[in-house]
């Protein structure tokens, strides 16, 4: 009786262990590759006092008048877009379009970080990215990791969009004119991935690629708004194009609980947001440089 009672503990224990071990192994799914939120990192739960990072995007001093741009390779693009200029610096009053603004670190009020995380509420789950008047709509676009962009051609013309990413793999694809949409993926976060066209070489396009859904591209009056936010210390980071890499200004805000926190950044002359630190390379990398 004793022995059977004993081999009925052991029975509970072995089956408590087996269940405790499959309950592990289900809580960090691997591999992330599946879909959004599938990544390493723990489920933020809401708490119901998550807050918003918002401000407005400035250009001080006088802007770069937008290039017109030469479309006569294709006549199709120049019957659709007779006036088209590039995009580079969209500013009006002072304010500037297409900036994209994202929380780049930061640590929540319970001390958590923000990269810890893989899964948020109101991850967005599709984003559009349409080839019209031999330009990419949207010219600045904002992803989370393995969202599924959908890319439309809308023009009588064939267009071949070319993802040119540092960390995510090339991609590159035709899409003739009437062409079903096609669906493409970043698995690995980023910011920002240019995108090129490889039949009109003006076309230029920007994705960034996070793991959260913090970012936002400021509008024509140069206004972003990111919520959802849980209260916490965050590093801000304001991105736009130029250059090999684009320019980035940084700020720290505190987001309170059910408040908002306000960061504004300004491109240009004088610009509010500290530059991004910028390596000190000794002059003797630069021999050309050295006065003669
Ligand atoms: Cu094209």
């Amino acid at each position: 009786m004793f022995s059977k009672r004993a081999r009925m503990w052991l029975g509970l224990i072995a089956a408590l262990s087996l269940l405790s071990l499959a309950s592990s192994c289900t809580k960090a799914p691997e591999g992330g590759g599946e879909g959004p939120g599938t990544d390493k990192g723990k489920a933020y739960t809401s708490k119901g006092d998550e807050g918003t990072v918002t401000g407005k995007v400035a250009y001080t001093g006088a802007a770069p008048e937008p290039k017109k741009i030469d479309t006569s390779a294709d006549a199709a693009c120049t019957a659709k877009s007779p006036n088209l200029t590039a995009e580079e610096w969209v500013v009006k009053d002072g304010k500037v379009a297409n900036t994209y603004v994202y929380i780049k670190s930061g640590t929540l009020a319970d001390g958590t970080k923000i990269g810890d995380y893989s899964t948020w509420p109101n991850m967005p789950t599709t984003a559009t990215l349409d080839q019209n008047g031999c330009h990419y709509k949207p010219h600045v676009l904002g992803v989370v990791v393995n969202e599924p962009i959908t890319i439309t051609n809308s023009d009588p013309t064939t267009h071949n969009i070319h993802f040119t990413p540092k960390n995510n793999p090339d991609w590159n694809q035709s899409q003739v004119n009437g062409a079903p949409p096609l669906i493409h993926k970043l698995a690995v976060a980023e910011v920002l991935v240019p995108v090129k066209c490889n039949q009109h070489p003006w076309m230029k396009s920007y994705v960034g690629v996070t793991k959260h859904p913090f970012f936002a591209v400021s509008g024509e009056d140069g206004s972003y708004t990111i919520k959802g936010v849980p209260p916490g210390k965050y590093t801000v980071v304001a991105w736009h194009e130029g250059g090999p890499n684009g320019s980035e200004k940084t700020m720290e805000v505190t987001v309170p609980a059910k408040g908002a926190a306000t960061a504004d950044f300004s491109f240009g002359a004088t610009a509010l947001g500290q530059p991004s630190s910028l390596p000190m390379l000794p002059a003797i990398e630069f021999p050309m440089m050295s006065k003669h």
